[in-house]
């Protein structure tokens, strides 16, 4: 697996990231990372859903930007990220929707997922309440999501472990009663972010393999008008 950033900003931001995949996948050269073009050929709308303090943002920022902060900003109403994804033979452009996560926001959120193909649902490992929260997540998307909407129960903050107050093998059973993919994650060691991303892409992508030949991303908007999960290759 390859994390390309969407920008040239994003490549240089995630340079250190790279090399280090580099590492384990040698058959991919630095030269073909600069120089070839990356035309995604799936586009995936995605939201993260979840308590206030859980990690969302940080997740998308571990997975956008390869950094992570110790005092991260909280959202205000909802941020919009991108980000592209090589996964194997293809590649994949995530728009994601963070959402911001407090009560106040709630009325807004169906906004967010109803477009979605693809919902993250984030608790904090260390907080039981933050379990009970997302559990209202899933059984609401549940109601009123897609009926094809690729769920994921991610249980962040797993570098807190002396803290657990929700054991995995509780977060694991919930997410298979439910039909999700179940991990556990740190924005902060950075454990399971590209992972997470990389298995949403992989079951998205089963459902609609990419054709032989490609167009032009410049008609991507026109492609995608009122999909939430398309074949732009
Ligand atoms: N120890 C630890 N702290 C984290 C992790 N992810 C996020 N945080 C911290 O938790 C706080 C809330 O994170 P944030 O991403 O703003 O949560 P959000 O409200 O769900 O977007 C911040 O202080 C982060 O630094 C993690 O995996 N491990
Ligand atoms: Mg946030």
């Amino acid at each position: 697996m390859v994390v390309l950033g969407a920008q040239l900003q994003n490549l240089q931001l995630q340079g250190s990231h790279i090399s280090k995949l580099l590492q384990s996948d040698q058959s991919v050269q630095w030269q073909d990372l600069v120089t070839r073009s990356y035309k995604p050929s799936w586009w995936i709308l995605q939201v993260l859903l979840g308590d206030m303090g859980t990690g969302k943002t940080s997740l998308v920022l571990r997975f956008v930007k390869g950094q992570f902060l110790d005092h991260q900003e909280p959202t205000i109403g909802a941020a919009f990220f991108t980000q592209i994804l090589s996964v194997t033979e293809a590649t994949v452009k995530f728009d994601i929707w963070d959402t911001a996560g407090q009560e106040r926001y709630h009325s807004l959120a169906p906004m967010y997922y109803r477009g979605a193909a693809a919902a993250v649902v984030v608790y904090d490992i260390s907080s039981m309440d933050t379990f009970v929260r997302a559990k209202k997540w899933v059984q609401e998307l549940q109601r009123q999501g897609n009926a094809n909407l690729v769920m994921a129960l991610v249980a962040n903050k797993s570098d807190l472990d002396s803290k657990r107050e929700v054991e995995n093998e509780d977060g694991e059973q919930f997410a298979q009663e439910n039909g999700m993919f179940f991990m556990e994650t740190s924005a902060k060691t950075a454990q399971n972010v590209n992972e997470l991303f990389y298995e949403i892409a992989k079951k998205l992508a089963r459902a609609c393999p990419p054709k032989p030949s490609g167009i032009n991303l410049h008609n991507e908007r026109q492609e995608r008008r009122g999909k939430r999960f398309c074949c732009i290759g």
